[in-house]
This record gives structure tokens, C-alpha cells and sequence, in this order.
């Protein structure tokens, strides 16, 4: 092959490696920049601790009827149902209402609570004789 070609492929190749570089830095510092802020919030929501409990609703009440949290805790309810009647988990704070549990039925909610106080918890349908006494707190602190 004559010298002429030879270094014409090599000028192409090495273009080609320059391109490939220069597109994949560019990636590098789009990702980056484009990352920042997204795990700055994720950053901030893990430093949050997490605070998990397990609520059964019984017939008549919640098993525990009290929570205790801090102010800007990352709480996480799992409610589960184990009586043979319908009632709901309803707590007119935090940016949810009522959730409805059907017999063994479970869920899930999760909030983070922005104030301190003693916040009620209640059942929001009549049950049966013992629904007036259905209710519990969450006492958040600072
Ligand atoms: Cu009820």
C-alpha cells in the first residue's frame, strides 16, 4: 500500500477515535450536569430517617394506637386489616384522608410529617358497636 493511503486511513482513523472521545465526554458532562440536582434530592430524602410501623386494625381499635415520629421523619404505615369487618385508617393530616381495608386486605402509606402535635386517627365508617372507640394518635416531636 502506497505511504499516501496508508496515512490517509490513518487521518481517518484517528478521527474517528477523536469523534468517539469527544461524543463520550460530552455524554459524561451532559450526564453530570443533567444529575446534579436529582441526587441532591435523593441525598436529602435518604438522610431522612425512615420510620416503619405495622398497624393491625382489630375489632375495635389499631394495634398500637400510638406512633411516635419526629418532625421530618420519612414515616411509612403498613395497615393491615385483620378483623372481619370493613373500616378505614382516616388521618385529616399530612396530605391524606381515608384509606378503605377490607377484611385481610393491606396497605401501605407513607408521609412526612411538616409538624408537631397529636394528630387523631380514626375510622371513618360505622362498623359496628365498638366504632366509636376506634381511633389512636401519632405524636410527632421535634
Ligand atoms: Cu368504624
Amino acid at each position: 500500500m502506497p505511504t499516501k493511503i496508508k496515512l490517509y486511513y490513518f487521518v481517518i482513523i484517528l478521527n474517528i477515535v477523536l469523534v468517539i472521545i469527544l461524543f463520550n465526554t460530552n455524554k459524561k458532562i451532559l450526564a453530570k450536569n443533567n444529575a446534579d440536582p436529582t441526587n441532591n434530592i435523593n441525598y436529602n430524602t435518604e438522610e431522612k430517617p425512615v420510620k416503619k410501623f405495622n398497624i393491625n386494625i382489630v375489632n375495635w381499635g389499631y394495634e398500637p394506637s400510638e406512633i411516635n415520629v419526629k418532625k421530618g421523619d420519612h414515616v411509612i404505615l403498613n395497615i393491615k386489616n385483620i378483623s372481619e369487618n370493613d373500616h378505614t385508617f382516616t388521618l385529616d393530616k399530612f396530605g391524606f384522608s381515608t384509606v378503605l381495608l377490607q377484611p385481610s386486605e393491606n396497605k401501605t402509606i407513607d408521609f412526612y410529617p411538616d409538624q408537631t402535635g397529636s394528630f387523631m386517627f380514626y375510622c371513618a365508617v360505622y362498623c359496628g358497636d365498638g366504632h366509636n372507640s376506634m381511633n389512636g394518635e401519632i405524636i410527632v416531636t421535634n
